[in-house]
């Protein structure tokens, strides 16, 4: 079907790459379909990067990750039907985390729509809740114009997933048309009213606290609000997986509000007489399932900053409502001083004594012979700072959340979407992006098989991933909350594993078995020398479910108290 030399112009496939090559896309994460042959051929080409993946799920957080490293959106292709829906879940991440995606889908061809025609899906129906916008291209001459569209709507406001499809007739078609031209996310920024009337708030406060959340966020800003902090001395938290907007060491850092945050920290927030939201939508985890602001007038005096106008009073009604990018925001408060007050500074002073005491409560001991608390302040010690380590969903989670000393911009990837799976692939996409940075994964072994099959895009591309698979032979979440709700009464979550390590190797990487603390050390120093992609397999006791409780504890206590 390739083009009659005849035929003048390029093909829907070449003028599709040829956009997105304009448009900086610099990277392809894929999982081919016949669907589209013709953009398969364009890239042949071309020097976009293409990174084959095993599974459209996850090479579409591949790309999601590459979005959330750089603010701007990869590619990700995936045929029709099935190929589509499996790429599904980090569609669904895009849209929660506010991740700036491109998902391009082959499609049937335009003549047999609507028979049911091999894989056919109404895209438009199916995704059109969970992207910023779903489209078909249906003439070639407009591949430009959508593509260009495709880019701004990704990048502006709340960024978020845009899925494509792309009728198999189309990209074989030929056409003359203009390219597009490079596109900018537009940037939204705060008054000079507004930011007079903020420092009246802050100023009037006595208990004011930051949040700090979503995405449009960089390393510049990151690093700014740091310093405008340090002399407000306000109290600085920050969103579910959201730890690399501020550093642990800041001495205005007062913990995060995640899972099981702080019990203190949530005390703090509830005692705030003014909250600063940047960046974040408040959602239901950081506000502890809707208990931390009252909807939809807080008790507290709530300053909102968003980049999009239609989140702002979406749930909590704000008294100062200011759509502006996070990065635009922190530049513009640069100037903002605040007069010193002893009762700012004895809360910030008390919140931070708290957090300390939290992040590091001495020795943590769980049952067990491998401590993940020491693996944690060994990973602290040796981990470059600008080390990325990412995540899926499960309580071993909890040990990077509470320990680990996030310090940089561009250090966490994990899905506030808790979806499982995601630190596999996320670390295959960081590491493809940036090879000469340290990237660490860590799954449960329920996470692990879920997108663990993308170590093999690991070996492919030999990139030296270190994974860190937490092993309790269970999904360990869903069972510590069988044992609150159904004490005793254990019900589809116990597993039967495989020898990651030798899964590791079978691969062509580097694979070991941790089942000691003190094999941890030199095990991932071998992995490290190694040079290739590894996997640490580390087997944990069961009755470790988090460094706070056991697995028995909580059924005791289930019992205790009459369930
Ligand atoms: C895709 C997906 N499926 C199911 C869940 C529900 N879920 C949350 S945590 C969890 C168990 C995770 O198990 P594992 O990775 O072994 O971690 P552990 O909790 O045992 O540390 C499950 C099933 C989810 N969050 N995402
Ligand atoms: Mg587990």
């Amino acid at each position: 079907m390739s083009p009659k030399p005849s035929l003048p112009g390029r093909t829907g496939g070449q003028i599709l790459v040829d956009q997105l090559r304009l448009h900086g896309v610099d990277h392809v994460f894929c999982v081919p379909g016949e669907s589209f042959l013709a953009v398969l051929d364009a890239l042949h080409d071309s020097d976009i990067q293409v990174t084959i993946c095993r599974q459209e799920g996850g090479a579409a957080m591949m790309a999601e990750a590459h979005g959330k490293l750089t603010g701007r959106p990869a590619a990700c292709f995936v045929t029709r039907g099935p190929g589509a829906t499996n790429a599904t879940p980090a569609i669904h991440i895009a849209e929660h985390d506010s991740t700036p995606l491109l998902v391009f889908v082959g499609q049937i061809e335009r003549k047999v729509r609507e028979r049911g025609a091999l894989q056919e899906l109404d895209y438009r129906a199916v995704y059109g809740s969970i992207t910023k916008w779903t489209t078909e291209i249906d003439d070639v001459t407009r591949i430009p114009e959508i593509v260009s569209r495709a880019m701004h709507t990704s990048m502006s406001g709340r960024p978020g997933p845009v899925v494509i499809a792309l009728p198999e007739d189309m990209l074989v078609e030929t056409a003359v048309v203009e390219d597009g031209a490079p596109v900018a996310a537009p940037e939204a920024y705060p008054g000079a009213e507004q930011i007079a009337r903020l420092r009246e708030m802050l100023g009037a406060a006595q208990r004011p606290l930051i949040v700090l959340g979503g995405s449009r966020w960089s390393g510049e800003s990151v690093q700014a609000l740091q310093e405008v902090v340090g002399s407000w001395q306000v109290p600085v938290t920050v969103s579910l997986r959201r730890q690399m907007l501020f550093p642990t060491d800041h001495p205005a850092f007062v913990g995060d509000l995640g899972f099981g945050p702080n019990p203190k920290l949530v005390e703090h927030v509830k005692a705030a007489d003014l909250i600063l939201l940047i960046g974040s939508r408040m959602s239901e985890v950081p506000s502890q399932g809707y208990q931390l602001l009252d909807i939809p007038v807080p008790k507290q005096k709530l300053v909102h900053v968003f980049p999009d106008a239609g989140e702002l009073g979406r749930v909590y009604r704000p008294d100062l409502a200011i759509v502006a990018t996070p990065s635009a925001f922190v530049r513009a408060i640069q100037s903002v001083e605040l007069p010193a007050s002893e009762v700012r500074q004895a809360y910030l002073a008390e919140a931070r004594k708290d957090y300390l005491a939290w992040r590091d409560p001495g020795p943590v001991k769980t049952p067990g012979s491998l401590q993940m608390a020491e693996v944690m302040a060994y990973l602290g010690q040796q981990l470059p700072p600008d080390a990325i380590l990412c995540n899926g969903a499960g309580n071993y989670a909890t040990w990077i959340h509470r320990f680990h000393r996030f310090n940089r911009f561009g250090t966490q990837l994990a899905p506030t979407s808790g979806s499982m799976g995601y630190g596999v692939p996320a670390a295959v996409g960081a590491k493809r992006l940036l090879p000469d940075r340290t990237v660490v994964a860590f799954a449960g072994d329920g996470c692990f098989l879920m997108h663990g099959q993308e170590f093999a895009t690991a070996v492919q591309y030999e990139l030296p991933i270190i994974v860190i698979v937490v092993d309790n032979g269970m999904f360990g979440t869903i069972r510590m909350h069988q044992e609150r709700e159904y004490p005793g009464r254990v019900s589809a979550t116990q597993l039967k594993n495989p020898d990651f390590a030798a899964y590791a190797r079978a691969f062509g990487g580097h694979g070991e078995t941790v089942l000691r603390t003190e094999e941890f050390a030199p095990a991932f120093e071998r992995a490290r020398q190694s040079g290739k992609p590894a996997i640490l397999h580390c087997v944990i006791d069961p009755e470790a479910i988090s460094p706070a409780t056991t697995l028995s504890a909580v059924r005791d206590a289930a019992i205790a108290a009459g369930r």
